[in-house]
């Protein structure tokens, strides 16, 4: 497979200045017929005619009217074109029904939908599928289906035809059609220069009692967006339609959002507290991109960042406003430990801007999004919050309408502050996750924190430079008194010291105060020193990050030494859970520990090899510990977090439900699952059923629960998903692999859609234990099916590879075992180019 370099962009020939296209539908053999006006484009050296277009049949294409004949190959078409304005016209067929990658147009339930981004749009015609080729598009859709949907406005209906025309001009990856048999929930939104936009949220009927939230969340992230952006919505309409079988999350294209149903549908019976939060996040995400991704886009797929990491940022800062800021800040970070940490210090290592790759697919990553987000967030935290706002009214006036760079978007802060932000722009070239180590002075009244900052090699990237790090620090007197209030320390050197005089004793320090930066934070301190800053820390964050760390260190300890559970973390847990001050939600973060895996990392960090069973039982032994210490405290508690009244998805009552599930955790190892057997046969909302079941399931028990759930929930696919997941991943480590295998013969178990697929093989992944369980049964299970996915969906097997990631962290036993499925996988004839990168890449 051939690689693309970042280096090596150049424009292209020509300028699109409008698309007409018309699809005449038929599962098996849609035409789309095509009208391009292209124009020299002056930016440009080479004319080189070349159209992008996979999977297609070709009837004609003509240019100014004259038939040609084209070359074609798989990957294109090239052309004599005139060295002056033209038309390019072109029919192709096209297979929807049988396109089962899910990428260009497809059919899921009898329904057509597209999913371009990022290279979809050149299997539905030919075209300069590049998202720095930008045009209006105009739709007609001949068909026979209800409900036809295009982007931008409507132009015109009639029966079997719909007409859509987009004002603004877009990359193809923005490009979107529906057609289908759909209900819609519908509703208007008023923009603040009073302009009324429809809204629709299409749905399969009998889908339409889980439109409501979404409908409320995307009217919250309009009004939003322009209180705090100044982002107006600029079309008559606002279509989301929800779709079964999709690879992504959701699209934000031009005015038809497609949404993968898990991510939209949502109502109490069916959909837990943590989904209404995801779905409420990702509407708003969708719906900021029609500011940061559609007006403006990206000129190259390395640019991927430019609208993802902002958008990201910009939907975290939308859930901390609409719920806890803390509790975001706090999810947000375990999230990124969990999913990004691992791939930025592994085989797969990245910088938020690539400079090269063979399949784009594979850089939608956590690197990207969620590393892409932190770096926006350190450059709001090192100009200030006036210079932020006045540097993003500038990158949309500058901008507006264009294909943009990273350059682009820094030289905005450059010119509003005028500070020289190459070395900040480090953040996007170099991968690996920098670790910054702290010792301290004390002396007369003076305390100082030296800091040095060292970033491991990663792949193609052997040496590293110091980055731009903002260290957020409070101190701490000895009384719990904070003597130093958050202070912002601007971090460049490799190595560098920070003086605090006038000081009447040695303060405690509070370091990376909302994890100010993404780094991995070293320093020796004693768990009473941390215990200290459990009790008294006034930032939520590192409060809480001193109860993870005393967590972290005794389940390593415990996992490597057999040590006994850390007393001051008991102590100090015990104190929080006490404080009724404290917001519910914050105290069950309180009482999570680390993952399983980020802790295997840690231990491979300090150059061991991590066990994942004595992980296992350590972290049995530590919430065995947390019940016994919590005690007396734990029933009241739980009865403390029982809500009386409507259910509704807030932060308020969902605070509650996650600590009331945090300790039905605990009881259920003191009572047989007494209680939770209770909340289950009472639940009213799927949020209280699930965690009941979880936790019988964990204890062994729940036989009768699980089979009611699924009579209950059979014909509810979203829930039905859960129900596979669950059992994996409540089910004990040595009987992980045995239970996926006996799920993926479940005739439920459909495994072309990607969200069942990615319900039991996420689950099986997800765990550590039960996945590394000796004899490599899971690592087995899991090829087998990559091998048989790949196929039909390059897409999601390609993301499920990382799975394997970590491999090079274990014994060599397990080594051997995955490296045999690597390479078992590695040696399928025609694999896609998704997977053999992928695998390529882990095996290093
Ligand atoms: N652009 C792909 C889906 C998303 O990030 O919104
Ligand atoms: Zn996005």
């Amino acid at each position: 497979p051939k690689t693309i370099y970042l280096k090596d962009y150049k424009p292209f020939g020509y300028l699109v200045d409008s698309v007409d296209l018309t699809f005449d539908l038929s599962p098996h053999a849609t035409r789309v017929t095509s009208r391009i006006a292209f124009r020299p484009n002056p930016e440009a050296e080479d004319r080189e005619f070349f159209l992008h277009g996979e999977k297609l049949k070709l009837i004609s294409a003509r240019i100014d009217g004259n038939e040609i004949t084209p070359e074609v190959t798989p990957e294109g078409l090239t052309a004599e074109a005139p060295d002056a304005p033209f038309v390019w016209e072109a029919v192709v067929e096209i297979d929807p029904a049988g396109n089962t990658a899910l990428e260009g147009l497809y059919m899921s339930n009898g329904m057509y939908c597209t999913q371009c981004e990022a290279e979809g749009f050149r299997k539905i015609t030919y075209y300069p599928d590049r998202p720095d080729v930008m045009s209006v598009f105009t739709v007609r859709i001949n068909g026979t289906l209800p409900v036809l949907l295009s982007n931008g406005n409507p132009k015109g209906k009639g029966d079997g035809w719909a007409e859509w025309h987009d004002p603004w001009p877009k990359p193809a990856y923005l490009f979107a059609l529906v057609a289908g048999d759909l209900v819609a929930t519908s509703d208007s939104f008023e923009t603040v220069s009073g302009k009324e936009v429809a809204l629709n949220l299409w749905v399969r009927p009998g889908d339409e009692h889980k439109t409501a939230f979404g409908m409320e969340a995307l009217k919250k992230s309009m009004k939003w967006d322009e209180d705090t952006y100044g982002r107006e919505y600029d079309l008559k309409v606002f279509n989301i339609v929800a779709v079964d079988d999709f690879n992504m999350g959701a699209m934000e294209n031009k005015g038809l959002n497609i949404f993968n149903s898990s991510c939209v549908l949502a109502s109490p019976d069916t959909s837990t507290d943590m989904n209404f939060e995801r779905i409420e996040a990702i509407i708003a995400h969708e719906y900021f991109h029609n500011w940061t991704g559609n007006r403006i886009t990206c000129r190259d797929w390395f640019q991927l960042c430019l609208k993802e990491g902002l958008t990201v940022y910009r939907d975290s800062q939308f859930t901390s406003d609409m719920r806890s800021a803390p509790v975001k800040r706090i999810h947000d970070v375990i999230d990124l430990r969990a999913r990004q940490f691992p791939e930025d210090n592994g085989p797969l290592s990245h910088p938020v801007r690539p400079e090269s790759f063979q399949e784009i697919n594979n850089f939608y990553t956590a690197t990207v999004y969620e590393k892409g987000a932190e770096v926006i967030g350190m450059l709001k935290r090192l100009v200030g919050d006036a210079a932020y706002a006045e540097a993003l009214d500038l990158y949309f006036a500058r901008h507006d309408g264009e294909a943009c760079t990273i350059e682009d978007w820094l030289k905005v802060f450059e010119d509003v502050t005028g500070r020289d932000l190459s070395q900040f722009k480090r953040w996007y070239a170099q991968s690996g996750t920098p670790r910054l180590k702290v010792t301290e002075d004390w002396a007369d009244g003076s305390y100082t924190l030296h800091f040095e900052q060292t970033t491991l090699p990663t792949p193609g990237q052997p040496e590293k430079l110091p980055q731009v790090l903002p260290i957020a620090v409070g101190l701490i007197g000895p009384n719990g008194d904070e003597v130093l209030e958050t202070k912002v320390l601007e971090m460049t050197e490799a190595q560098q010291s920070f003086r605090f005089d006038g000081l009447a004793a040695k303060p405690v320090p509070s370091i990376l105060r909302g994890f100010s930066a993404p780094v991995i934070l070293e320093r020796e301190t004693s768990s009473a020193e941390r215990a200290f800053l459990l009790a008294h820390d006034t930032d939520p964050f590192n409060r809480w990050e001193a109860g993870r760390s005393l967590a972290r260190d005794s389940l390593l300890k415990m996992a490597t030494e057999d040590a006994a559970p850390d007393a001051d973390y008991l102590d100090g847990l015990v104190q929080l859970l006490r404080d009724d001050t404290l917001d519910p939600a914050y105290r069950a973060l309180m009482l999570g520990l680390p993952g399983q895996s980020e802790l295997a990392g840690a231990l491979a960090e300090a150059g061991q090899t991590p066990d994942p069973d004595a992980l296992w039982q350590a972290a049995e032994r530590l919430r065995a510990a947390q019940a016994v210490a919590l005690g007396d405290l734990m029933m009241p508690l739980y009865d403390s977090c029982r809500i009386d009244g409507a259910y509704a998805p807030d932060a308020e009552q969902s605070g509650k439900r996650a600590l009331g599930a945090a300790l039905l955790r605990l009881i259920t190892r003191q009572d047989d699952g007494a209680v939770a057997a209770a909340q289950y046969a009472a639940a009213d909302n799927m949020t209280l059923q699930l965690s009941a079941l979880a936790c019988l399931l964990q204890a062994g028990k729940g036989h009768a629960e699980l089979a009611a759930f699924y009579d209950q929930w059979k014909s509810d696919r979203l829930v039905i998903d859960k129900w596979f997941m669950l059992q994996i991943s409540e089910a004990a480590p040595e009987q992980v692999a045995a239970t996926a295998t006996a799920l993926t013969e479940h005739p439920d178990f459909n495994w072309k859609n990607p969200n069942r697929f990615r319900a039991l093989f996420g689950a099986l992944a997800g765990h550590h234990a039960g996945f590394h369980a000796a004899g490599g049964g899971a690592y087995r299970l899991l090829a087998d099916w990559l091998i048989r996915l790949d196929p039909v969906n390059p897409q999601t097997t390609a993301r499920m590879c990382s799975a394997f990631q970590t491999w090079k962290r274990y014994d060599s036993d397990r080594q051997t075992l995955i490296g045999a499925e690597l390479e078992r996988i590695a040696a399928t004839p025609d694999l896609s180019r998704d997977t053999a990168e992928m695998i390529g890449r882990i095996r290093g």
